[in-house]
């Protein structure tokens, strides 16, 4: 008997991947390549499985846990002297050389999606794209083509997802370019080197690849940077819980498809695969978050927490199903599908909608001085290229009016109020996809011209699809400007887990009596949405009349 600490093989260039799956327990008598876990990152999921027979002595890891290469996951009580050496002699290798257990190919997998598939430049931009080195997985099934022809394609997007029986990976493009012929259909079996498809380069993108040449895979791909343009928070978008007793039957989904499940909410065990042998595709996921959306159906989780809803009982929502209408019958229409960031953006509108009880305050504020302020301020540092916007003071007074009242700096726990002392402010930036939340952190230690540069930046990278998870992350409290275009006042829906959101509308000149005559005034609208289970409406009032203090007055932030 020997005990052998089982180690993350060679996981290429990932860095870091994370446990989503245990297949095994204590106690168990697992057998040489068994799988033992399913790790996964946004471009690939795979199993580990165990380079020897044993017992599972003890499991070093839980769902959810980073690891990387020569993280111990499990440790293995290896039955007889002889596996035990060779067992001791694996690990060995594993901690210093870091190779992959002899035997199974676990390592080469995982490398496969990290590095886009090599582009050939073939005649006149156009740029044939193969299967990159997939190590030693031989026949892999192409199970979805993510993409058709005369698609834009960009660098890094990934093309279609192959699958062998333990994982299943992307295979991005590493150029940009639009998609001429695509050599591959569902079901084909495909081998290193194979021709994927052929993409018309564009004078840039036809450069891009030549550093790499016809041979090498190119430049890893940003896997952990794929376009992540909506606002993904741990709190505020519902984790998918995973599993957490070994089931051994990880449902059947791409790595992206599982991502975007994960993000949305979904539970992947309880969605029906329409795909070949029963395979969740992406339809599917949205299928079934339309359907509990709707009221037409529940997940477990709801299910087993509320009594069936009978009509009047105000238990649930209690909904009549959504109409169904054949819009057809009455003139021309034409169907288009939501982008991704609607589809997030909005499942989780419609939990925050729903879910908290909002109350709207408005208000206006005095900002004639502030605005003349601003403008001197443009003006004498046009030079130097600097703009400062309305939008960076109303984050500085917010600052102010948040440290002021701290039950609008805080998030619901259960029954605990989690007040938080940091404060970062997002603000909604409208871009052609949808809208998305970036986050200026730490907006109290920063003056109104870093946070105006840092605004810019962020909506540039938001307009551009480029913004990151930590871009979006973090935020105490939101602020939705529509200044820019017009408007009085309008409900904006709060940022779940945040407890309160400031709505600006267009500022304009208004006739105000200042007791004897009225006075030409640049006023601000102000509109605040709040969740009464945290905020009282005196308190609310407070927020916004201080806020209106500040804005007219900012000498009063020092105070
Ligand atoms: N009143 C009057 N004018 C205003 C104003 C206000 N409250 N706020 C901005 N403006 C002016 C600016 O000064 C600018 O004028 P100039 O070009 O002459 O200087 C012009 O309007 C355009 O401003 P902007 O909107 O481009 O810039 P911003 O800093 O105010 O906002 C951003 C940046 C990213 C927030 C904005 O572009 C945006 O996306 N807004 C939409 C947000 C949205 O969709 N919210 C709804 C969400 S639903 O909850």
């Amino acid at each position: 008997m020997a005990m052998v600490d089982i180690q993350v093989p060679d996981i290429g260039d990932f860095d870091e991947v994370t446990v989503i799956e245990l297949l095994v327990k204590p106690g168990d008598t697992i057998k040489a390549d068994q799988s033992l876990l399913t790790v996964e990152s946004d471009k690939a999921s795979m199993e580990i499985p165990s380079s020897h027979a044993g017992v599972v002595s003890s499991i070093k890891v839980k769902l959810g846990d980073k690891v990387k290469q020569g993280s111990v996951v499990l440790t293995l009580e290896v039955a007889d002297a002889a596996g035990a050496a060779v067992a001791a002699a694996a690990t060995a290798q594993a901690s210093t050389t870091a190779a992959a257990p002899t035997s199974t190919p676990v390592n080469v997998p995982v490398s496969a999606p990290l590095g886009a598939p090599a582009s050939v430049p073939a005649a006149s931009g156009a740029i044939e794209v193969r299967v990159p080195d997939i190590g030693d997985f031989k026949d892999v099934t192409v199970i979805e083509v993510l993409v058709k022809v005369g698609d834009s394609i960009k660098a890094e997007q990934s093309l279609v997802t192959v699958e062998s029986d333990k994982a299943s990976m992307e295979i991005p493009s590493s150029s940009a370019g639009v998609l001429k012929d695509l050599k591959v259909k569902l079901g084909d079996v495909v081998n290193i080197g194979d021709l994927l498809a052929v993409l018309e380069g564009t004078a840039a993108s036809a450069v891009a690849p030549a550093p790499a040449a016809a041979a090498a895979v190119a430049a890893p791909a940003q896997a952990a940077s794929a376009p992540q343009t909506v606002r993904v928070e741990s709190a505020s978008v519902p984790a998918h819980e995973p599993t957490l007793a070994p089931t051994g039957s990880l449902p059947h989904a791409s790595p992206s498809v599982r991502k975007f499940a994960r993000e949305l909410g979904v539970p992947l065990a309880e969605v029906k695969g329409a795909g070949p042998k029963g395979r969740i595709t992406l339809d599917d996921v949205q299928a079934f978050t339309k359907a509990v959306m709707d009221g037409s159906a529940r997940t477990q989780a709801q299910a087993a927490k509320a009594p069936a809803p009978s009509a009047g009982s105000g238990v649930g929502l209690d909904l009549l199903p959504w109409p169904k209408v054949d819009f057809a019958k009455f003139g021309a229409v034409e169907r288009k599908d939501m982008s991704r960031i609607k589809k997030i953006s909005g499942a989780n509108l419609h939990r925050n909608w729903v879910m908290i009880p909002h109350v709207f305050n408005h208000d206006d504020a005095d900002i004639t001085e502030l605005e003349n302020f601003r403008v001197l301020m443009n003006k004498e540092n046009e030079k130097a290229g600097i703009k400062i916007t309305m939008l960076a003071f109303l984050i500085k007074a917010s600052v102010a009016a948040l440290k002021k009242f701290p039950e609008f700096n805080a998030s619901l726990d259960g029954d605990q109020l989690v007040l938080k002392k940091y404060y970062n402010v997002a603000f909604a930036a409208d871009t052609p996809n949808g809208l998305v939340v970036p986050v200026i952190k730490d907006a109290d230690k920063k003056g109104v011209v870093q946070i105006s540069q840092e605004m810019g930046e962020l909506a540039k990278k938001a307009r551009d699809g480029k913004l990151g998870p930590a871009d979006m992350q973090g935020a105490c409290f939101t602020i939705s400007s529509l200044g820019g275009i017009g408007g009085r006042y309008f409900t904006p829906i709060i940022n779940a887990p945040e407890v309160a959101i400031l709505g600006v509308c267009k500022s304009q000149m208004e006739p105000v009596w200042d007791g004897k005559a009225f006075q030409p005034r640049l006023m601000l609208p102000l509109s605040l949405s709040w969740d009464h289970r945290v905020i009282d409406g005196a308190s609310a009032a407070r927020f916004n009349a201080y806020l209106g203090q500040i804005l007219a007055d900012f000498r009063r932030v020092l105070l």
